[in-house]
């Protein structure tokens, strides 16, 4: 079992970082030894995550993290992306927590010691719940506190960090969080998530030079995902609303950190609905950037619709994951392709990309062929955006293992490494055994 590529690709050089990916609250489990957030809480509110779940024990990565690493390590990888978590290393008073801190300082002289490039994430979604008791992201201090929060995990963990990205995809802090409720912390109003979004992107703005003063050698940046928008046809109406549903889903999290600005379809939202902008805020957020993460998994197909700007469209015969998104790796090259066309962009990183499939562990195997082939599609795609003269550096597989979903809780398994909850034995998945064996084939 292996992906196959050009023998010429990029993908197969020994330079290209091949990764897997990980977040805190979706594997450590081990929420007693750290502050709440906003996941805990909304975990704890009837009706929001579909199993009834919650991060408590999770993948129980916490105390499991030193055979993880061996696991990570028999992938054959260059690195792993991972994040901390805030309420984890920090006091409500705002000094940093020891033994927290001490947790991720063993993990990463672990994985430096077996030659594994950590790729940290400050923010991957898990703010601590006393500051979303004092307005979270719709709050400015936040973002000042952000930035606190980062100077002083990124002095503790010295130089044992290959790379750091401030935030793990704005929109579906500020959208899915803020705007339509449906993550936490579950406020649903289309003011609060344009402004937390502009909290989000200032936050990251503020914490880029810490980062880069705290750790000069390594690489500094965030990590964005999109969701390119197709129209239905070709229509001048159909058109128009997929660009509007692009500008206010993708490009309103990449513009200001290149252009200064967000896009034209600004001047389309309601005086009540705009985020206050301070004087100097774009400065702020277009600090410059040594690398850009992309996350992709799908694509969005809009059509003009009475009374709104766009209307989204169900593919009903296109092949889906078990997300229920569409599989469309062509979607994946077009967005790299037009992200290098319209910005100066620095290196890419491919932080994030996979899917979710119905496996089924049996005799010991899980032998999940969409999944393969879901990889070997877009790792082509992203060997084609390469070849189209994008620069990526590195492609990272989310996910490690199968863990806590967010709303869909243990319902979907993102992983190339099963996990049966019940007793937390890892499995290596076909998808996984595929991965190994190009990475190790270079
Ligand atoms: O599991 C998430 C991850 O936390 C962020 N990006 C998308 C993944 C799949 O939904």
């Amino acid at each position: 079992m292996k992906y196959s590529l050009p023998s010429t690709s990029k993908l197969l050089d020994k330079a290209f970082t091949f990764g897997v990916a990980t977040a805190s609250f979706q594997i450590e489990g081990a929420s007693e030894s750290r502050l709440p957030c906003i996941w805990d809480t909304f975990c704890a509110t009837a009706g929001k995550v579909r199993d009834g779940s919650n991060g408590d024990v999770a993948c129980n990565h916490y105390n499991l993290w030193q055979q993880d690493v061996e696991l990570i390590s028999s992938l054959g990888v260059d690195a792993y992306r991972l994040s901390i978590s805030w309420p984890r290393v920090m006091h409500k008073d705002g000094s940093l927590n020891p033994q927290g801190v001490n947790f991720y300082i063993g993990l990463l002289d672990a994985l430096n010691a077996k030659g594994i490039k950590p790729f940290v994430t400050l923010y991957h979604w898990d703010l601590p719940q006393h500051l979303e008791d004092n307005g979270g992201w719709l709050n400015r201090e936040t973002a000042y506190l952000f930035r606190d929060y980062a100077d002083k995990i990124t002095q503790a963990l010295g130089d044992r960090v290959y790379s750091y990205a401030t935030f793990n995809e704005p929109f579906c802090s500020s959208y899915l969080g803020y705007e339509v409720g449906i993550h936490a912390p579950g406020l649903a109003k289309k003011s609060y998530g344009r402004q937390a979004a502009h909290h989000i992107l200032l936050a990251h703005g503020l914490a880029m030079p810490v980062l880069q003063k705290n750790s000069p050698h390594s690489l500094n940046g965030i990590v964005l995902n999109f969701t390119p928008a197709y129209p239905l046809t070709d229509s001048e109406a159909d058109n128009t609303a997929a660009k509007l549903a692009d500008e206010y889903f993708n490009q309103w999290y990449i513009k200001p950190l290149f252009d200064g600005a967000y896009p034209d379809s600004f001047a389309l939202l309601s005086d009540e609905d705009k985020p206050i902008i301070h004087d100097g805020d774009f400065d702020i957020m277009q600090a410059p950037l040594d690398f850009l993460g992309v996350n992709f998994y799908t694509r969005t197909v809009y059509q003009a619709a009475a009374g709104k700007p766009f209307a989204e469209v169900d593919m009903l015969d296109a092949p889906k994951t078990d997300m229920g998104w569409e599989i469309y790796p062509q979607a994946f090259t077009d967005l790299l392709v037009s992200l290098h066309e319209k910005y100066a962009l620095p290196p890419v990183y491919i932080t994030e990309n996979g899917a979710a499939m119905p496996d089924k562990l049996l005799n010991g195997v899980v032998n999940d062929q969409d999944r393969i082939g879901y990889y070997q599609m877009h790792l082509t795609a992203v060997h084609n955006a390469i070849e189209q003269g994008v620069n990526i550096d590195g492609y990272f597989a989310w996910s490690l293992m199968d863990n806590f979903e967010w709303a869909e809780g243990y319902l979907k398994r993102f992983g190339i490494v099963y996990v049966d909850y019940a007793t937390q034995q890892r499995t290596i998945k076909n998808s996984g055994i595929a991965f190994k064996t190009l990475i190790g084939s270079r």
